[in-house]
């Protein structure tokens, strides 16, 4: 299949730029998240959480008044800890308590459970129950952590390694033909997530159901239920989980969090209403971390900057706690399969250790390692153009796997599916008007200002398969999902997904690809969806999934209910099935047609005017949708960036920045470039701003906005899209998913345009963010050299 320019489409289905229907009752304050829920006797509840990052308890003193509403993992009973388990060979499993038990792992670590009326008085009462710690030594970075000689992290550990992943492909062989070799060594700060909306859950015994209900800010409501109830020791059907509107995730909400563990078993327990809402100090403290990768890479290219071989050695610190289900093996495994990138290379030996030291776990974030293998690959890449003396975009090209290539299976096994990666980056140079950009740097800019531009090329695989997760040790993930679809007795639809939309406009695109094939208005179709009451079972939302899975399975369901349909109208036609065809939400015949409405009115109030030979199925279909393969549809882009640096004081400023991008057919290019803005703003900040710097007992240093550096409306600047689309063979419509990719390159171009701007100066940079003082010290170490 060919690239081809996008072209806008009219109408409400397919590629139309529909506004989003679920903005209404956001802009209008109607949204319903957890904290927004009233109930009757209603009792909030605060943590007390671990001020070190590493010691046994001794002893715990609870207050003399209010003791009862004090919980410790002793009272927990039979709760299960949270154990995540991997297939991985050199996986060492940890197990998370609820509340910490013997020992703390991380500063921020529950130690106690507290509730009350309000959560003042929560906080309060937790303030007042004394713990007596003993200190153990602190693994506060990887170093520390390798080196250990005293107790380990977990118990029955061989060292404070979670797993070592590997890869070998024809290295020897491809390294000993180079004629270059170039090295970097490579990182990424640790950081948050910092989504709008925190951890929060609210969970309540449903007296009539005798059932316990969960309600969470969770992307996978399905798989939260399976776990509580196997942690709690409950039926499967006597839990419900729902997820109501959630105030953004991005991966953070993809696990199962200890709170939801505790709070859920206070509902169980006391069978009353109980919440928690993770406060901002908190999150910024306990709540889950990212990002914090070490490179060394050793690039082995020819004289034309052709690279021949790869060697990289990858440190990951996973941090304390390993998570279900995904498992830190998620962060290696990624890390290991993607780090080779969109180009052709075929030699390839890579060595990932991820570390556990005392610190929050990780938990995947948009782009998951994505983000920081493209951050070392493209820094590679460019310091190969400039040990040839060459454009970094002319010998990116020449790497690139060409569209004449594709289907392309890359030295990592990675089975890119169509696409023309080159002319991605051609198109985002020519966008970025880097010619100009090379006149205006020989002018020198009157403000003593460098410029520079940078480029970065990546690919986003989606719709991964029950096969591509099982070579990260997580078997849990299917290559499929499902749909429900009822036609309601006016002619309008109500779909129920499994998967859960927090933002990224489903209850709008779904309705889309129904309107395509069935040509309902899609003000009259309801998306259901995040209920496991109310929803097909669906393993959930992460991993750019939701579109091609479930959006596939809406796809597979109105097609099936179409023959339905105009099996009914046909008959009211009065002419044979074969003969009638669905057209703009009418039933249309040879010589007339019949609305939509008046076939499902027939189903439901008319039987009389039915076919005697109608499906007693009727008017709603339950079916699933796989891929034709499993092992994925690559969505890419390529980002190109123009920056300022400044010399004097250090600053960064981006002054122009432009997005290629393919996620093969747009559902809604609206909704595509809704979701590029923000993964890219997300991206701006790994690479300019954020970082959770802990000392070396552990101690986390941003735990206030005021420390921890977001960007804002002011540093994200406006961003230019331009689309292709090439469909992928191997989904409905020939869409790919791309959720995360915006988040994926922002790091790799920005810092490739600040060492371009440096080169004057012989300054490079490789460590995010990149704050005035990094760019300072880096212009200062070139001048000593
Ligand atoms: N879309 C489209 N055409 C395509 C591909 C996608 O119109 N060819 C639309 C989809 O219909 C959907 C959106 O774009 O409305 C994203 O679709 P998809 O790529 O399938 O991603 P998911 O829906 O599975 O969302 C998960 C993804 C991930 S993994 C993270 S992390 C992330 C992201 O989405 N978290 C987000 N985007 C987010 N956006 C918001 N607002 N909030 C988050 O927490
Ligand atoms: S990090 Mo996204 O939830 O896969």
């Amino acid at each position: 299949a060919a690239t081809h320019e996008h072209a806008a489409r009219p109408g409400q289905g397919v590629g139309a730029r529909v506004e989003r229907k679920e903005d209404a009752r956001h802009l209008h304050g109607r949204g319903r998240f957890v904290a927004d829920f009233a109930m009757p006797e209603l009792s909030e509840v605060a943590f007390l959480r671990s001020p070190l990052a590493h010691a046994r308890i001794v002893s715990t003193r609870l207050p003399a008044a209010g003791a009862e509403r004090v919980v410790l993992r002793e009272t927990m009973g039979d709760a299960l800890d949270i154990v995540a388990d991997s297939a991985l060979p050199t996986y060492q499993s940890s197990a998370q308590p609820p509340l910490a038990s013997g020992k703390v792992r991380f500063v921020g670590e529950p130690v106690a459970m507290v509730y009350a009326p309000t959560r003042a008085e929560a906080e309060d009462l937790a303030e007042q129950v004394e713990v007596e710690f003993d200190d153990l030594p602190v693994y506060a970075d990887a170093a520390s952590a390798r080196a250990a000689t005293g107790e380990l992290m977990h118990e029955g550990w061989r060292d404070n390694i979670f797993v070592t992943l590997n890869a070998d492909k024809d290295f020897d062989l491809h390294a000993k033909q180079a004629s270059l070799v170039v090295r970097r060594s490579i990182d990424l700060a640790r950081h948050c997530m910092v989504p709008m909306e925190g951890k929060a859950v609210l969970a309540y015994w449903d007296h009539q159901a005798d059932q316990l209900v969960v309600v969470s800010a969770t992307q996978v409501p399905h798989m939260i239920r399976t776990i509580l109830a196997q942690c709690l020791g409950l039926e499967q059907g006597r839990v419900r989980v729902i997820s109501p509107d959630v105030g953004g995730a991005f991966g953070y909400k993809c696990v199962l969090q200890q709170e939801e563990l505790c709070v859920a078993w206070l509902a169980k327990t006391h069978r009353k209403p109980f919440r928690y809402i993770e406060d901002r100090r908190e999150h910024l403290i306990a709540g889950a971390n990212t990002r914090e990768h070490h490179y060394e890479m050793t690039a082995y290219a020819d004289d034309r900057g052709r690279l021949l071989a790869l060697d990289a050695r990858i440190t990951i610190d996973g941090g304390a706690y390993s998570v279900w289900p995904f498992t830190i093996g998620l962060e290696p495994g990624q890390a290991v399969g993607n780090l080779p990138g969109p180009y052709a290379f075929r030699g390839y030996r890579c060595v990932t250790e991820c570390v556990a030291t005392n610190k929050p776990g990780f938990v995947p974030y948009r782009g998951v390692a994505r983000t920081g293998v493209c951050f070392a690959m493209e820094l590679t890449m460019d310091a190969i153009a400039r040990a040839v003396g060459r454009e970094p975009w002319e010998v990116r090209l020449e790497n690139l796997v060409p569209a004449s290539a594709m289907p392309y299976v890359n030295v990592a096994n990675k089975h890119f599916d169509s696409g023309d990666y080159p002319a991605s980056l051609v198109k985002a140079r020519e966008m970025i008007g880097l010619d100009a950009v090379r006149e205006r740097q020989r002018k020198a800019e009157a403000d003593g200002r460098l410029i520079g531009v940078g480029f970065a090329t990546y690919t986003e695989q989606s719709a991964h398969g029950t096969s591509v997760f099982a070579t990260w040790g997580t078997p849990v993930i299917p290559g499929f999902d499902s749909a429900t679809v009822r036609m309601t007795p006016d002619g309008g639809l109500e779909m129920r997904v499994g998967v859960h939309s927090h933002g990224q406009g489903m209850e709008t695109t779904f309705a889309q690809i129904a309107h395509e094939i069935l040509g309902v208005d899609i003000a009259n179709i309801k998306l259901v969806h995040g209920d496991t009451g109310q929803t097909p079972f669906s393993t959930g939302t992460y991993a750019s999934r939701s579109l091609v899975m479930s959006g596939g399975a809406v796809s597979k369901a109105c097609k099936a209910l179409a023959p339905r349909v105009m099996h009914i109208g046909a008959h009211l036609l009065g002419v044979a099935p074969e003969a009638v065809s669905i057209s703009q939400g009418r039933v249309v015949g040879p010589n007339g047609s019949v609305p939509i409405a008046e076939v499902a009115q027939a189903w439901y109030l008319r039987p009389d005017r039915l076919p005697a030979d109608v499906d007693p199925a009727g008017l709603e279909v339950t079916t699933g949708f796989k891929p034709k393969v499993d092992t994925g549809a690559f969505t890419y882009a390529s980002h190109a960036v123009t920056v300022a640096a400044d010399p004097d004081t250090g600053h960064v400023e981006i002054l122009d920045y432009v997005i290629v991008e393919d996620c093969g057919t747009m559902i809604n290019p609206m909704v595509v470039e809704g979701q590029t803005y923000g993964g890219v703003a997300q991206g701006i900040g790994t690479a300019l701003y954020e970082e959770t710097p802990y000392d070396r007992n552990g101690q986390p240093l941003a735990s206030t906005l005021a420390d921890y550096m977001l960007p804002g409306a002011t540093e994200v600047p406006n961003l230019r899209i331009h689309h292709f689309e090439t469909p992928s063979p191997h989904t409905e419509f020939g869409a790919k998913g791309m959720g995360e990719g915006g988040a994926i390159a922002p790091p790799a171009a920005i810092f490739n345009a600040v060492n371009d701007a440096l080169r004057p100066l012989g300054a490079e940079v490789a460590q995010t963010p990149l704050t005035p003082r990094r760019l300072l010290e880096a212009i200062a170490a070139a001048q000593l050299a």
